[in-house]
């Protein structure tokens, strides 16, 4: 959520990624193996403070699976629209006052 304020981004999870690298493969497979039975940790998915077989089901359900590209923030494609209004607005006012000196 501190990540919205600053950059005005939504990072969406992605379930079995255990790395955090984005992606759900054979090194997310490997910390839930090497972790299984763990309390927490590397290979907990799902923030249960357990390694066990719901992780090792998200890994295996995800796996190849990559995390979308961040979202912007509607405030920020509210921003983009003013922006994008105001500059055809700013071309037709320039089009007016050509063809009026004219
Ligand atoms: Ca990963
Ligand atoms: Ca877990």
């Amino acid at each position: 959520m501190s990540g919205l304020y600053t950059t005005g981004e939504i990072t969406l999870l992605l379930p079995g990624d255990t790395n955090g690298d984005q992606q759900v493969d054979i090194a997310d497979l490997n910390n839930v193996r090497n972790n299984f039975g763990a309390a927490g940790g590397l290979g907990d998915t799902n923030g249960d403070q357990l390694v066990d077989i719901q992780d090792l089901n998200n890994v295996r359900h995800f796996f190849g699976a990559t995390a979308p590209q961040a979202v912007p923030e509607p405030t920020s494609l509210m921003l983009l629209g003013f922006a994008v209004t105001g500059a055809c607005a700013f071309q037709c006012g320039r089009r007016r006052f050509a063809r009026a000196e004219s």
